[in-house]
């Protein structure tokens, strides 16, 4: 069966904010299918019958009106009726026409009670296994007539098959253009859900994801970073993950054209058809992007955070207006999705003194430095622009402490430098900072709670059964934390090995994303540099940071004397909400007692 678009009322030509079953689902009668956003509402469009998903015919950005074709359905065999939107969720205020057509039942909707997946048909037994049979047409329910049957009519039944190609473009980027891409989310060969982000474009105002129109595999990339891209320009092709046998299935997407053009041409039923029907433009407009963001002086909205919320145009518009930063407010909606009534809830949070608010950071004086001199005005680098707001993140989040403390290396430097030339032969640059992050493993499995972080909910502490180690690296470009992984399972030797490869990796800027993520604990070293003792910030959502300074000769008073030993300055930043001061002194003696252990930093690791 196909399902399509039930009767919206007063609406036409209304968005799809939120595509959420992709070809293979299996589905409940009442499942959502797809949310649809007027201006004044979002609505559900849920499953009329229990069944297997063909073919999804839309995608997040299209418009659509009632009757438009949404999915094939293989279905269980039940019969069924069209279904009804859901009543328009209940914040959002002057949707009360669309709600009380559905609730009046004038659409061919109100009757749902026969949509339940084992109900009339009585053949439900019949189902699934047959159903899904490849190219087979199994309409055992007889699916309600659809708004504009010829056009919505699909030429094959989602025969499933390797998917088509299509081109995906940049959506409208408002005011923007010549927008530079920073993050390349994907690779040829990744796997996408719909709405997965793609790419990630900053502004001088915001940063903005570009989501996946539909769920596939990426073909080709056309763009990388530091590119610079405007509405419409090509970045990737996409092999849709299911298409069907027939006339519906799109060939590659050509750019040339409107997505109207491009969809005639195909042949595709998709809701550019209709737009060319309509002569409808707004129908063919590609996907809005969210309105970029402005950051007012002052004001505590973290853009980066605020733009990689999963929240619809209204719901961001409404966030604007209230001045709430979305990124601090939690999403009850489908995969964390926030909603109105979150961003109300947080701000009756606020009001009520349940939540303490967060007050805006007082404003920085704004100087007009050519007032007193010549001046040269640089951009700051793309990595410094991601880890500053990153860094400042960690700061203003997290209550910092810092424990220092100093590791007698007499031992351990002798020994370093007498193997350093034997590992130099084997092309490995056996540095202080190898035996450094041995120990810290070793810390690590011994006092687990500095590899832990905070759960979401603040009220939860989670464990990882796994040890990858960040170190801070200074590259031209600026401060990047490759990370390496397993770091309690490699000898000294795989460490020294590992921190050579990534370091050159991050000087030339060549790091994947795996090589920066999924770090526990991180080591910053400015051993090589200099300096004596500093506070570093904690890398969140981790809880603690080892600073590293340089070695130095102090004399130290031992049974009644004072003998020159060779002592290394460490500093242990963490977060108070996490460590106790107790146990971060516990850590730093630990480790400086591991240091002194060289026989057992070099040992063998199972
Ligand atoms: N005390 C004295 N000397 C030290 C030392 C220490 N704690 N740590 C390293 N050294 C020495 C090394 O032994 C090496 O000397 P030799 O060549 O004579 O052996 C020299 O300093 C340079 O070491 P390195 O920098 O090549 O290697 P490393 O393993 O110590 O560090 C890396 C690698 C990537 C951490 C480092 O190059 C780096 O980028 N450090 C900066 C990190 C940073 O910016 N942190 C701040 C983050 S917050 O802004």
């Amino acid at each position: 069966m196909e399902v399509s678009v039930p009767d919206l009322g007063d609406f036409a030509d209304v968005e799809i904010i939120e595509v959420l079953v992709k070809a293979g689902d299996r589905i409940a009668p009442e499942d959502p299918i797809v949310t649809l956003e007027t201006d004044k509402a979002t609505m559900d469009v849920p499953a009329p019958a229990a069944g297997v998903v063909g073919e999804v015919k839309v995608a997040v950005g299209d418009r659509v009106s009632t009757g438009d074709p949404l999915i094939t359905l293989d279905t269980d065999g039940a019969n069924f009726e069209a279904p009804a939107p859901a009543a328009p969720r209940a914040e959002e205020a002057g949707a009360a026409g669309a709600a009380g057509k559905a609730r009046r039942g004038e659409s061919t909707a109100a009757s749902t009670a026969s949509a339940d997946g084992g109900g009339a048909g009585g053949n439900g037994g019949a189902k699934a296994a047959s159903a899904q049979a490849a190219g087979a047409t199994k309409s055992a329910a007889k699916p309600a007539e659809p708004a504009e049957p010829a056009a919505a009519a699909p030429a094959a039944a989602g025969a499933a098959s390797s998917g088509a190609e299509r081109m995906v473009t940049v959506p409208d980027l408002g005011d923007f253009s010549d927008v530079e891409v920073i993050e390349v989310l994907v690779e040829e060969g990744d796997e996408v859900e719909a709405e997965q982000a793609l790419m990630t474009l900053e502004t001088e105002k915001a940063t903005m994801d570009v989501p996946a129109p539909e769920a596939g595999t990426i073909v080709s990339l056309r763009v990388k970073v530091g590119d610079r891209v405007s509405a419409g320009d090509e970045i990737m092709v996409l092999r849709s993950r299911i298409s069907t046998t027939g006339a519906a299935a799109p060939g590659l997407e050509p750019s040339a054209g409107t997505p109207a053009e491009r969809a005639a041409r195909q042949g595709s039923a998709a809701p550019a058809e209709r737009a060319a029907r309509q002569g409808s433009a707004a129908a063919a407009k590609p996907p809005a992007a969210e309105p970029p963001a402005v950051r007012p002086i002052g004001a505590a909205i973290d853009e980066a955070g605020f733009a990689r919320v999963h929240a619809s145009p209204s719901v961001r518009k409404l966030a604007r207006e209230l001045g709430v930063d979305l990124g601090r407010v939690r999403g009850s909606g489908r995969k964390g999705r926030v909603t109105a009534d979150d961003v109300k809830s947080y701000v009756k949070e606020i009001m009520r003194g349940a939540r303490p608010a967060e007050p805006a950071l007082p404003p920085v004086p704004q100087v007009d430095f050519a007032k007193f001199g010549a001046i040269d005005v640089r951009p700051l680098g793309r990595i410094q622009r991601i880890s500053g707001a990153r860094v400042h993140a960690s700061w203003v989040n997290i209550p910092h402490v810092t424990q220092h403390d100093e590791a007698d290396i007499t031992a351990l430097e002798e020994t370093r430098r007498s193997l350093k030339a034997e590992a130099e032969q084997r092309g490995i640059k056996l540095t202080p900072l190898a035996f450094v992050m041995r120990a810290c493993a070793l810390m690590l499995a011994e006092l687990p709670k500095f590899k832990s972080s905070l759960g979401a909910d603040g009220e939860s502490l989670v464990f990882k059964e796994y040890t990858h180690i960040g170190f801070a690296a200074d590259t031209p470009n600026g401060l990047v934390v490759p990370v390496i992984r397993d770091a309690d399972k490699k000898d000294v030797y795989e460490l020294a090995s590992d921190l050579g490869r990534l370091s050159a990796l991050a000087r030339s800027g060549k790091l994947k994303a795996d090589d920066i993520q999924g770090g526990v604990f991180t080591i910053s070293s400015l051993g090589g540099i200099g300096g004596r003792f500093f506070t570093p910030i904690v890398n969140a959502p981790e809880v603690a940071i080892l600073g590293v300074s340089r070695h130095a000769w102090q004399p130290v008073y031992r049974a009644g004397e004072f003998v020159p030993r060779l002592m290394l300055p460490l500093s242990l930043s963490y977060d108070h909400r996490v460590i106790d001061g107790a146990d971060a002194v516990r850590f730093t003696t630990r480790l400086a007692e591991t240091l002194g252990q060289v026989e057992r930093l070099l040992e063998a690791v199972p």
